[in-house]
């Protein structure tokens, strides 16, 4: 398989609001995130993805973007970023800027204009239409509850929308607003950053007519794959910013594509289809139960197995994986997929850490995962400050009559914002994040996880995320191997084998507070050179202790 840098990297995600205050405001920014590149560096990751730091009334945390072109205040200024970037190419650190065109923020210039008349330069920048029968032009809802339809007075006409109604969708049928949008992207790209991750891009080619999507009798808003998932244009779209703008620079792209299959991924993130280097994509996350995602289900492992299996060999040779548990719209990686508790948290954070970056593709490290950060445990709803979170608690609790308990349940395990509380830095006040009063509270528990506390320490989380970065770096079987599943149908065991030339990979975890027995693979003699393990003592052959994880390399 041919080589790559955006292949053999490890990406660093930053949620700026939450990594560090520099300036005694409570809210993350630029000088902050710049105060801690050196950390990064240390950690071993090559890229730096920031969440959007561009210029926004933050009604959805920086995803409603008013400016293109000038930086959030309340983050800083443009000489701010110069800085951030000047110091993280010195570091040897890439910097990817979030690329969010699927819509603007209703206090963008274009969409003032917009809704000003019918016939104006920037009239059809945007989704407009007349109702139907008096009321919204179809039955689309918002991923934050609600219709996907706004009525504004002054246009006399509905704009849509698939999150807030700050949030209007923009019009990519339109060329003007392509225009637009790739003459921004090429202005940062001259800048020097290195690449995009590309907010829903998948929505960005809508189906044409905007006809009724079909969705279960009394299904909730957000059933957003209904709608929103790969319209007829998408490819062709993508195909021309390549064309016009990606190809121009050695960078890297990721597209988020809630709802996309295997199958259109090879179109997305295809070794020669010209579009994108590769796609998030959502199964394995992703919850389409009775109250949309909300949920308090355990881990399905074989479920989550399998998707990953199906993603892992579908895209081998013709595509290329991303490989992420969490990111600011997830829960905590080591809450969801391993085990919270004091015994096992630290243990199947390294477990489930291995899981992932073993596997082929490039790994995605979460602000605060390195560190086995856990969800929240905020008591109240007034806690939660995410505009996801609140509108669903009023959609299921005052509309559909979910009980108070059954929702606090829900948010502790799903809500947005346990990814978005503080980074913790040490065991000072707030964490370390700030000297004020932060814009969301802090977990409880930073006094114990903290950076402080475990960058050096052998033992920590952190330390066992710079091993796996760098077997990662210095072995390309993990990153260029073919991959094939073993004990797929073992309920606790999660194992796969990385092939390349004359070398074997063997990744054993276990998921399980069980000790299990685990056979090995013919060819895998039964004492090979253990790369890696989250157990200090040797293993017990043919056995994995709870939460254990070994990778054997055999030549
Ligand atoms: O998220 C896309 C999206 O579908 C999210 O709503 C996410 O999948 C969902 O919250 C998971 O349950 C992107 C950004 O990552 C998110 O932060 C923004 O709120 C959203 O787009 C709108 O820009
Ligand atoms: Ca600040």
């Amino acid at each position: 398989m041919e080589k790559a840098w955006w292949k053999e990297a490890v990406v660093y995600q930053i949620y700026p609001r939450s990594f560090q205050d520099s300036n005694g405001d409570g809210i993350g920014d630029l000088p902050g995130i710049t105060s801690h590149l050196g950390y990064i560096r240390e950690l071993g990751a090559d890229v730096v993805w920031l969440c959007p730091i561009y210029q926004s009334p933050n009604d959805d945390n920086g995803y409603d973007i008013s400016d293109y072109r000038s930086i959030m205040s309340e983050f800083g200024t443009m000489a701010d970023f110069d800085e951030l970037l000047k110091a993280a190419h010195n570091l040897g650190l890439k910097i990817v800027m979030d690329l969010v065109v699927n819509h603007t923020s209703d206090e963008h210039a274009w969409f003032a204009e917009s809704r000003k008349s019918k016939d104006n330069t920037y009239s059809d920048y945007y989704i407009w239409r007349d109702g139907k029968d008096g009321k919204e032009p179809n039955n689309w809802g918002s991923y934050f509850s609600g219709s996907a339809w706004q009525y504004d007075e002054g246009r006399g006409q509905y704009y849509l929308h698939f999150f807030s109604p700050k949030q209007p969708d923009l019009n990519w049928d339109n060329p003007a607003v392509r225009g637009s949008v790739f003459d921004m992207m090429t202005w940062w790209l001259q800048k020097g950053i290195d690449g995009f991750r590309m907010d829903v891009i998948s929505m960005i080619s809508k189906q044409p007519g905007l006809l009724d999507g079909e969705v279960a009798p009394g299904a909730l808003y957000g059933d957003g794959n209904v709608f929103t998932n790969n319209g007829p244009h998408v490819h062709e779209y993508l195909r021309e910013m390549n064309r016009k703008v990606l190809s121009q620079f050695d960078i890297m792209t990721v597209g988020e594509t809630p709802g996309v299959t295997v199958e259109e991924a090879k179109k997305y993130a295809g070794l020669h289809t010209g579009e994108l280097n590769m796609v998030f994509q959502f199964e394995h996350v992703d919850h389409q139960g009775p109250y949309g995602k909300w949920n308090d289900d355990p881990l399905d492992l074989p479920k989550l197995k399998d998707i990953l299996f199906r993603w892992q060999t579908g895209l081998d040779g013709v595509a290329w994986n991303s490989l992420f548990w969490d990111n600011h719209d997830q829960p905590r990686a080591v809450s969801r997929f391993g085990n919270d508790s004091k015994e096992w948290r630290e243990r199947s954070a390294k477990m489930i850490a291995t899981a992932l970056h073993m596997l082929q593709g490039t790994p995605y490290v979460y602000q605060g995962e390195e560190l086995g950060m856990t969800n929240v445990p905020f008591r109240t709803l007034e806690e939660y400050r995410d505009i996801e979170t609140r509108n669903a608690y009023d959609e299921l609790v005052h509309k559909r009559g979910l009980s108070h308990e059954q929702m606090m349940r829900f948010l502790h395990r799903i809500s947005r914002d346990n990814a978005r509380t503080p980074m913790q830095w040490d065991d000072g006040a707030n964490a370390g994040f700030t000297s004020g009063t932060p814009w969301i509270g802090v977990n409880p528990n930073y006094t114990e996880i903290n950076a402080k506390a475990q960058v050096g320490d052998p033992d920590s989380v952190f330390s066992y995320y710079q091993e796996l970065i760098a077997l990662r770096h210095s072995h390309e079987i993990i990153v260029y191997g073919s991959v094939e599943p073993w004990l797929e149908q073992d309920e606790h065991i999660f194992a796969y084998r990385r092939i390349l030339r004359d070398e074997t990979l063997l990744v054993l975890c276990n998921f399980s507070d069980q000790m299990l027995t685990v056979p090995l693979p013919d060819g895998c003699a039964d004492t090979p050179a253990q790369l890696i393990g989250n157990y200090d003592d040797a293993a017990p052959t043919a056995a994995l202790r709870p939460y254990e994880a070994r990778v054997y390399l055999y030549k």
